[in-house]
């Protein structure tokens, strides 16, 4: 046993103050027609989990885990493996996610480090058979090895591209062996650091081949895992291709890849581009995008990626709002992209960070179910549009309005009326909920 000291956390309900049980997390407890498991999908992350040791650009290592003997070898990887399913059972969480570099070791060439990829990923099904839990996303790592320091599919240099490749195709290739429901392109070193050495046209241009790739490999081997890009502003790149949401898409649907991939949307990235938490998931949840959600946050002191677990029961509110809006995360699910800080050195801690963040996204979807009944603040912005909804607004709407409509309308109709937006008595509306 890797962490004998803690038990399986269970649901002790509102009133429980023992840190190591749930309070709002009741994972059969239905809600607006569906489990508090099924509207969550919650999953855990190897790299952070399971890697993450604490160092930061100024500063060591501070943890140490006695299941980890920090040494490159197959027997600690299976080790660490054993730790990261006995925590997904003592947690209740039904889904995992890794980059292939953090589960397994990476070799001399690249056919070893897939063969060692291959006995890595037989211990994972068997793993995966005897707990149930599943694997939400795999991904490949093109940003730590200095192979990838000029990028991996905006690499200038022909061959890095194809290593790239080669790693995404193993990916898919495991992914699908896994029964992974999607697969995850996080573009950290695609960007550029000088416009002055870039070719940002060709880079592009090559991203999107890179992309297309992919998919035909996915339909080709029979995989139905959905592919996700997912966004970030910049970190470790000054500018990243992938910038936010509303990027993405503007890419997906120049290069004619709308079709074939969604998006991861965390939103520390998302505050990083400058935008409200939910901005990105709203944008692209309304838009059709929305695959899944890395679902950390930042500080709004320190201008990184800090991956903090969230624990702003108005950010998950408003979040969980939008997903029962789409009926649901489908394929996609609420994975703990998430990390303690580095003072905070034993392994309850561990514990403790998920379970704060499971009981803030369990407790947001009580919130938000309530607001949806309700229907107050959604009525309250049907009116605001209400004028879209007959005569000249109608006609907007169905794309038969011109000019030439417009204007004639506008004369007629004469100076528009004032009207109030409201936003104080929203907020004050959202907090009687939280
Ligand atoms: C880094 C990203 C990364 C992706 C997977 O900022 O969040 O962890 O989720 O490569
Ligand atoms: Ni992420
Ligand atoms: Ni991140």
């Amino acid at each position: 046993m890797s962490f004998p000291q803690i038990p399986k956390i269970e649901y002790k309900g509102p009133e429980s103050t023992d840190p190591l049980s749930y309070r709002f997390y009741n994972k059969s407890e239905i809600i607006m027609g569906k489990t508090m498991e099924e509207w969550c999908r919650f999953s855990l992350c190897s790299w952070h989990t399971f890697r993450g040791k604490g160092a930061d650009p100024f500063g060591f290592p501070t943890m140490k885990r006695h299941f980890d003997d920090e040494s490159d070898s197959m027997e600690n990887a299976k080790r660490r493996i054993d730790a990261m399913f006995e925590m997904l059972v003592k947690l209740d969480i039904g889904y995992y996610t890794f980059h292939d570099r953090d589960v397994s070791p990476e070799g001399s060439t690249l056919e070893e480090s897939n063969k060692m990829l291959d006995e890595i990923v037989d211990y994972l099904a068997e793993k995966q058979k005897e707990t149930g839990v599943k694997l939400l996303w795999a991904t490949q790592n093109l940003f730590s090895h200095p192979r990838y320091m000029n990028g991996g599919a905006t690499n200038p240099d022909a061959t890095t591209f194809a290593y790239a490749c080669t790693q995404a195709k193993k990916v898919i290739e495991i992914n699908h062996k896994l029964g992974g429901e999607n697969v995850v392109y996080w573009g950290g070193r695609e960007g550029y650091q000088s416009v002055l050495n870039t070719d940002v046209k060709r880079e592009m241009d090559h991203m999107a081949a890179f992309f297309r790739m992919c998919r035909d490999y996915r339909d080709k081997i029979g995989s139905t895992a959905q592919l996700l890009i997912e966004p970030k502003p910049r970190e470790p790149t000054k500018h990243q291709y992938d910038y936010d949401a509303q990027t993405v898409i503007g890419f997906l649907c120049t290069y004619g890849l709308q079709g074939d991939f969604k998006v991861n949307i965390e939103p520390n990235h998302t505050t990083l581009a400058g935008h409200d938490y939910e901005h990105d998931i709203l944008v692209a949840s309304k838009l059709g995008f929305l695959g899944s959600i890395d679902c950390n946050s930042g500080d709004p002191l320190l201008g990184w990626d800090t991956d903090m677990f969230c624990t702003d029961i108005k950010k998950t509110t408003l979040v969980m709002k939008i997903v029962i809006e789409q009926g649901g995360l489908h394929a996609g699910g609420l994975n703990f992209d998430c990390k303690v800080r580095r003072e905070s050195t034993e392994d309850r801690d561990l514990f403790i960070g998920h379970i704060g963040g499971i009981d803030n996204f369990a407790r947001g979807l009580r919130n938000a179910a309530k607001i949806i009944q309700d229907n107050v603040i959604d009525n309250m912005v049907k009116e605001r549009y209400a004028t879209f909804d007959e005569g000249f607004g109608k006609t907007v709407e169905e794309g038969t309005a011109t000019l030439e409509s417009a204007a004639a309308f506008a004369v007629k109709a004469g100076e528009p009326e004032q009207k109030s937006g409201r936003q104080e008595e929203y907020e004050m509306i959202l907090n009687r909920y939280v």
